[in-house]
């Protein structure tokens, strides 16, 4: 097989940096994997042998979607895409408004502003710091404001916008292909998954669980797995794109959001699963909107989620898109905010400890 000719079709599925939608190229290798190619958006693709598959799709460490087939498919080569490069620097040129608002949509009020890209803020139990992502590390920042402070990771990096804070206020859990606890003092982290891709996306009020979406399969649905380890758990079984598990305080339900009607909208489940063939899961918005990543209010009373236009492709950054909320007893919806983000804005729970702030981030294209 030595020296044969293989063409590579490489795709975005999702959003690419600097994109706004799907995005693919076409390389061509006159080697044997293992070898690393460059790719037009920035980063760069390894190559590497390992099953008859034709096909490969995977999540860079930005949550860039990526997939590769062989074309044609003569030997036996797995292509595995590697994102060597932070791809934040390859999307355009932004600034982060990380904000903070009243529950009722009033009170704007940007804490910092940065040329970085800066993500997915969460509210520390103690009321006083946002922990954010950012480069591929993760950044406390006083509520009070000054300058991002950098948390000790140890050797992982590349962590993606998928993270959050202990009810305790004791521990962080971060996605950088696995899933990872460490001491919100910072420290080495400890692998909590065995299965990639895993994104963190809520801690059970207990302390007991992370509830993440995974992809096992073809299917991306939601898990929960014991913090100090263990077997994960598959909660749903639909065969669309299930994402972005937050529980309730009362720890009773996830919320999340699905495509399993043709269009985003909110769902729960009981906390414990939702049973066979779903039966359990409630749809909770149904408009035409594209709603993604629900997070419930401490005192139980809101919802808060972002929402892009209709036939959105997954959650792309800039892009126009709403911020809304919805009244959990009675179901009204009203918009908060309209703002240009998306991927970055309230990926994971940002609401205070008190319930009458939330943070989020916007960007502005410079
Ligand atoms: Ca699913
Ligand atoms: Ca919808």
């Amino acid at each position: 097989m030595k020296g044969r000719l293989a063409a590579y079709w490489v795709s975005a599925t999702r959003e690419l940096p600097g994109l706004s939608g799907p995005a693919s190229i076409w390389f061509t290798a006159l080697k044997r994997p293992p070898f690393v190619v460059p790719t037009f958006f920035g980063a760069s693709a390894r190559i590497e042998p390992e099953s008859p598959s034709i096909d490969w799709r995977g999540k860079s460490v930005s949550g860039h979607w990526l997939s590769r087939t062989r074309y044609p498919s003569l030997a036996v080569t797995l292509a595995l895409l590697t994102l060597t490069l932070f791809a934040q620097q390859q999307r355009a040129p932004t600034t982060s408004h990380i904000t903070l608002m009243n529950a009722d949509g009033k009170g704007e009020k940007v804490i910092y502003s940065s040329p970085e890209l800066f993500e997915a803020p969460n509210w520390s139990p103690d009321g006083k710091y946002l922990l954010l992502n950012s480069r591929g590390k993760l950044w406390k920042l006083a509520v009070s404001g000054g300058e991002p402070q950098q948390v000790d990771t140890g050797t992982v990096d590349r962590i993606n916008n998928d993270h959050g804070i202990s009810a305790d206020g004791k521990w962080f859990a971060i996605s950088a292909g696995q899933m990872y606890v460490l001491p919100s003092t910072g420290g080495t982290p400890k692998q909590v998954t065995q299965l990639t891709p895993s994104y963190y996306h809520g801690w059970s009020p207990d302390g007991r669980w992370l509830a993440y979406c995974a992809k096992r399969g073809d299917n991306f649905d939601l898990y929960r797995i014991p913090v100090d380890g263990g077997a994960e758990q598959r909660l749903t079984t639909h065969a669309q794109y299930d994402d972005g598990p937050d529980y309730t305080r009362d720890g009773q339900w996830i919320y999340f959001n699905s495509l399993r009607t043709g269009s985003w909208d909110v769902w729960r489940i009981p906390a414990d699963g939702a049973g066979v063939d779903d039966a359990k899961a409630e749809r909770i918005t149904s408009d035409e909107l594209e709603d993604w990543f629900p997070h419930p209010s401490p005192n139980g009373r809101y919802l808060v989620f972002v929402s892009f236009p209709k036939g959105t492709v997954g959650h792309p950054a800039n892009q126009n898109v709403i911020l809304r909320r919805m009244d959990r007893k009675s179901g009204q919806i009203i918009e908060l905010k309209k703002l240009f983000g998306g991927q970055g804005t309230i990926n994971v729970n940002s609401w205070s400890p008190d319930s009458k702030r939330f943070a989020f981030v916007r960007y502005e294209l410079r």
